[in-house]
């Protein structure tokens, strides 16, 4: 049985994720742990700020944590506007994270994102191995991040593993600060205004997923056999790739009055430009059995009926 250490976990994945790993591994197994106090403990927790190294030893080390799952770490378009905080952030998280994880020989995971991905990167079927120059703060971080975790592993043979994550969806927790926030953003203005005013223009594709999937994906991998990982870090997955307007039409199945218009954030807008459209999760499917159960129909049914609940305040996961 697993004993699992989550940083970052009141943020967008995070919160699910220890949701998830509580039902599969048992509560007293996971200890939570972010910058901000939770407000109710459904399990172990503690406040854990991933720029105190020293601290970070400590609670793995008491808690008797195996593993380590780092997800702390600013969005695209935050790490935008502010790109020093952004790298002494991410980037000394994630060192911190990793000699935490040598010194006590945890299992590692830390996810990257399409965001390490550039302008000259292939735009369409991108493969796993491909050119990697990202024009953002956010992608430096996340090209450095999946270097580290491949030079922990041939250097220390530290069992780091992770995958590129396409935007993430879901009703449960909202996300901050991201490019790919516009499609969660949306089905929460369909059910409370049945408009929505979208920041990124019709037309532009980027590679998407269901939490579930997500969450899913992250199980699978730190349970995969390791000697089939050729890759172990950064594997490329996505579920679905659309563009604004077929999320709409989407939502518009259900809610034929919903009605979409544009209004161009140009610092978002260029992030999305310098992404893919839709990359190539081959690898992932080979080495260690990557599948998604959601496509774009699929999601906005659940999404709709889930969130509606939700709003209503009769659901809370
Ligand atoms: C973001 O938009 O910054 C994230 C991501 C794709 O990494 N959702």
């Amino acid at each position: 049985m697993k004993k699992i250490i989550v940083t970052g976990a009141l943020g967008q994945i995070g919160s699910e994720l220890v949701e998830k790993l509580r039902n599969t591994y048992g509560v007293d197994n996971i200890l939570a742990t972010d910058i901000r106090k939770i407000e109710s403990d459904q399990g172990p927790f503690e406040v854990l700020d991933v720029t105190d190294g020293k601290r970070m030893h400590e609670m793995a080390h008491d808690f008797g944590a195996d593993t380590m799952i780092h997800m702390a770490a600013l969005l695209s378009a935050t790490a935008e506007k502010n790109p020093v905080f952004a790298w002494n952030l991410n980037m000394g998280g994630l060192m911190n994270a990793l000699e935490v994880a040598r010194e006590l020989n945890l299992q590692f995971f830390t996810p990257s994102s399409i965001g390490a991905f550039g302008p000259s990167t292939p735009k369409d079927n991108t493969p796993q191995d491909t050119l990697q120059r990202p024009t953002t703060m956010y992608g430096v971080n996340k090209v450095a991040g999946e270097l580290l975790c491949d030079y922990y592993y041939t250097r220390f043979g530290l069992d780091t593993r992770g995958v590129r994550f396409p935007g993430l969806i879901s009703y449960a927790t909202p996300p901050g600060g991201g490019t790919t926030d516009y499609a969660v953003d949306i089905y929460y203005k369909a059910i409370e205004e049945g408009r929505y005013t979208s920041y990124i223009a019709e037309g532009t594709y980027m590679d998407m997923m269901y939490m579930p999937d997500a969450l899913q994906a992250i199980v699978d991998l730190m349970e995969a056999d390791s000697s089939k990982l050729i890759h172990r870090n950064a594997f490329n997955i996505s579920a679905m790739s659309f563009e604004p307007s077929q999320i709409a039409a989407e939502i518009k199945k259900h809610m034929p009055t919903f009605d979409m218009s544009y209004e161009v954030d140009p610092v978002r807008q260029a992030i999305a430009d310098s992404w893919p459209n839709a990359i190539d999760s081959t690898a992932a499917v080979n080495e260690w059995g990557f599948k998604a159960q959601y496509n774009l129909e699929k999601m906005t049914i659940d999404m709709l009926e889930k969130l509606q609940l939700r709003l209503e305040k009769k659901i809370i996961i």
